[in-house]
């Protein structure tokens, strides 16, 4: 069996230079490896490099006993990079385990200043647990990746062992609405919690200015989002906050100071919390409209959804008045054939 391409470099500490992806040797991916740290790894910026991670049966082997200095008792980075694989939702689950429980495990990421993404290294997230403890993201099958901090303690004197698992999630299909505005909200859907709504395209590519928060008006702790769909396929991430991608908040999101990820495949709920509502509500410029009940009942769990926008029906351009059946030419010219006329301008029709 090839072993895994692994490297142990040090870079700058705010971004991983293109040329390192260009380097990559694509090797043993589909096979399970056994990684040993290699230290110095006392930092972000000396992380030890795990290419081509593969689906299932990495494991990362290290020693920690502190959370500074150099040496055995200093923290150990790594930067874990899947392999790439077919356009999919995957989920990427971390679990630590060890003989001498008490590691602390988190993914790193960005802070985040008024929509930007700033400078410095923060806890995106911290992994639930104890023994096992879990860390989980999520990909889309193209260069992403996670920098990954393991501290330990006096009483850590075992190894630790951090098993790598890729599974594929398949997202929950709400049907079709009409193109155009699609409004996805959480308020007012029998629960307060935290929300965030995040779309993706038909690529499972994130869409830039495509997530919310905190509405600006009401001001309120669930999400609303209302952007312009055309026809095609779209993917609706929801979870509690905070959760992040690459991207600043947009003007239309009254919180923009949460951490983001550091890659455009990088995803990431921060949150532990578990049994929370995520029940949501979408509609279109046509009055299609759907409740979704959905709950996150894992740590750091995302639950995914997908649509389809399609051209609206089209009215003829006479209608009878509203409320004389049935619907169709009436030979006058009134005012419900300028509203079914503006209707159906904004929906999209020639
Ligand atoms: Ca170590
Ligand atoms: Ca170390
Ligand atoms: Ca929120």
């Amino acid at each position: 069996m090839a072993p895994l391409a692994r490297r142990v470099v040090s870079a700058p500490s705010h971004h991983i230079p293109a040329a390192w992806f260009a380097a990559t040797v694509l090797a043993g991916g589909a096979h399970a490896q056994t990684i040993n740290e290699v230290e110095p790894n006392n930092a972000r910026a000396k992380a030890d490099i795990i290419e081509q991670a593969p689906a299932t049966g990495l494991s990362i082997v290290g020693t920690t006993t502190g959370s500074s200095g150099t040496g055995s008792t200093s923290p150990d980075f790594f930067f874990v990079y899947p392999a790439p694989a077919p356009a999919a939702i995957y989920r990427h689950r971390l679990t630590l385990t060890s003989t001498t429980p008490g590691h602390i495990m988190n993914l790193r990421g960005r802070a985040q200043t008024m929509g930007f993404p700033a400078t410095g290294d923060v806890v995106l997230q911290l992994a639930s647990g104890s023994s096992p403890r879990i860390a989980q993201w999520y990909g889309f099958g193209r260069r992403g990746g996670v920098f990954v901090g393991v501290f330990g303690s006096s009483s850590t004197t075992a190894a630790y062992t951090i098993a790598h698992e890729r599974t594929t999630i398949v997202p929950i299909d709400l049907g079709s609405f009409g193109q155009g505005p699609i409004s996805i909200t959480t308020i007012a859907q029998g629960h307060s919690t935290d929300t965030e709504l995040f779309l993706f395209d038909a690529n499972l590519q994130p869409i830039p200015d495509a997530g919310n928060d905190q509405p600006i008006s009401p001001l309120v702790a669930q999400a609303a989002l209302t952007r312009t769909l055309p026809a095609g396929t779209w993917y609706l991430a929801v979870s509690d906050a905070n959760t992040a991608w690459q991207f600043g908040a947009p003007p239309d999101d009254a919180d923009r100071t949460n951490f983001l990820t550091e890659f455009l495949d990088t995803f990431v709920c921060g949150s532990a919390a578990t049994n929370r509502n995520l029940t949501f509500f979408i509609s279109d410029a046509a009055g299609n409209t759907r409740q979704v009940n959905a709950t996150k009942t894992e740590p750091f769990e995302v639950r995914w959804f997908s649509l389809q926008t399609i051209p609206a029906a089209c009215s003829p351009a006479d209608v009878t008045a509203v409320g004389g059946p049935p619907l169709g030419p009436d030979g006058l010219l009134t005012g419900d054939d300028f509203v079914t006329f503006i209707n159906a301008f904004a929906a999209g029709c020639p």
